[in-house]
This record gives C-alpha cells, structure tokens and sequence, in this order.
C-alpha cells in the first residue's frame, strides 16, 4: 500500500490529488509542518529537505520500495503506476505535460508561496514585497487565462500539469486575488473542483 506523507498545504494537496486521481490504495501519514514533525529523522530519511509532501511505494519498479519527495516527481510517479492518462503514455503528448507541470512545481508555485508569505503569514508588512508578489502573481494568473482561452485543459486532456496547477489557484486566485478578470481560469478552476477525486483530496484526512 503507498503512503502518503501529507499536510494541508498546496504542495501537499497535489500529492493528494494525484493519489486520488490515481485510484490506486494509499494510506495517509500526516506531517505536521507547524509542530517541525517534518525534522524527525527518519522522516528526513524519506524527504531529505524536510518537506512535505513525500511518498513511499513498498512495491515500486522492479518490485523494491521506493521513497520520493518533490510534489512534481510524486504526481509523476503516480501517473506513470496509475496508467490512467493522468501522464500520457506517448512521448509527444508527454512533452506539453511535462512543460506544465514543471511551470507549476518550479514556477507558479513558488512564487504563489512568495506572495502568501508577504500578504498572510509574514507578521511584518512589507509593502513593496506585497505590492510586487500580487503583481507576479496577477501576472501568472493572466498567463494561464490566455492559455486557458484556447485549452480545455493544460496540456490535452486533465493531467498531472493541471494538478500542479491547481491548489494554488484555489487557495491564492480564488480566495485572495479572485478570478473575476480570469474567466477562463475559473471555468478550469471549477471543472475541476468538482470532480469527486478533487472533493475527496480536499475534504477532511
Ligand atoms: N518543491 C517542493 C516544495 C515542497 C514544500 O515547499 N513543502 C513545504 C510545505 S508546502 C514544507 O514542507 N515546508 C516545511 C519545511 O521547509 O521545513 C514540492 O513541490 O514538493
């Protein structure tokens, strides 16, 4: 059975979602980041960086265990043992899928945090940091739209990319921007916020 190294963050709400989407039995071991569980040793073990979220698979290729952090190798992974679509098997369909998935763990993501840290959890303001990370990530948001006005989904059909993607769009563009001025991004937003793997992954663990 996989487990699931999880906290209620948007790294590792994609896990979860891909673990969901996947289909494929996993139990979830909570890592409470806010209580610094994520620097027990053996945890380290698994996650080298001491994140969040982290996956072990007892019966990986080949048939050894196997452990991995980084939220983009993980919905990888779990794509490529799930053989559903979530990551395409052919190599041209892979290529665009790949594209968006990185821009979501390397880019969007990133700095998405940047933006949190500065407009929710930093207890000191900083105006100019607040004022340039929403514009980044104003900037981002219309990055996707536009791609979005011509695309059902990220790359094909719904895929790991999306789910890169997502959580940050539901916890930063939804909540705190708002997606008034990204029509398309919200009809993606809500097509896959109702998916039943979606509502499962975000619901209580
Ligand atoms: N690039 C990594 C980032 C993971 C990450 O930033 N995890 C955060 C929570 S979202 C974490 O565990 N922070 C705890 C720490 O750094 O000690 C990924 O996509 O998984």
């Amino acid at each position: 059975m996989l487990v699931l190294y999880f906290w209620t963050t948007d790294n590792g709400y994609k896990a979860r979602m891909g673990a969901e989407e996947s289909g494929l039995p996993y139990v979830i071991r909570a890592v409470n980041i806010r209580a610094r569980e994520q620097f027990a040793p053996d945890y380290l073990k698994i996650s080298p960086g001491h994140k969040i979220p982290a996956l072990v698979d007892p019966d990986g290729p080949g048939g050894g265990r196997i452990t991995l952090c980084e939220s983009g190798a993980i919905l990888k992974y779990l794509g490529e043992k799930a053989g559903n679509g979530l990551y395409p098997e052919a190599p041209a369909a892979r290529v665009k899928v790949d594209q968006w998935l990185f821009y979501g763990s390397a880019t969007f993501t990133t700095l998405a945090q940047q933006f949190g840290f500065f407009t929710r959890r930093n207890p000191e303001d900083v105006p100019q940091a607040r004022k340039h990370y929403t514009s980044v990530l104003k900037d981002m948001l219309g990055t996707l739209n536009t791609h979005l006005a011509d695309n059902e989904y990220f790359a094909g059909p719904y895929s790991v990319a999306d789910i890169s993607i997502y959580p940050d769009v539901h916890l930063h563009g939804v909540n705190d921007i708002g997606l008034g001025d990204y029509p398309h991004v919200k009809r993606w937003h809500d097509a896959i916020e109702a998916r039943p793997a979606v509502q499962r992954a975000w619901g209580p663990h």
